[in-house]
């Protein structure tokens, strides 16, 4: 008698506000996986991932000769292994 039903229905029962917290949880955790895989995807296209893009130095080969294969390979040179660009990478 002391308790009217209509203040019972607008205080969320203990089940509504367990579904409300679940569903808090799950959100946050697909926009955190969305913004994740959104980062790899970034990388992947820039070509900032290690896995795609491995920088070469001079050290990183036995001979002139390797080098020169590689810097043949893609004269570009994306590795920078001729910075005065004459086309003999990592002279000495
Ligand atoms: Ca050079």
């Amino acid at each position: 008698m002391s308790r009217s039903p209509s203040s019972q229905a607008d205080r969320p029962t203990v089940g509504q506000r367990l579904v409300d917290a679940s569903w808090t949880v799950g959100t946050t955790v697909v926009s955190a996986l969305l913004v994740a895989v959104s980062l790899w995807g970034v990388g992947e296209v820039s070509g900032f991932n290690d896995e795609v893009f491995r920088d070469l130095d001079c050290g990183d080969f036995d001979s002139q000769t390797e080098a020169q294969k590689v810097y043949d390979d893609d004269p570009g040179d994306p590795h920078d292994l001729d910075p005065d660009r004459d086309g003999v990478p990592c002279e000495r």
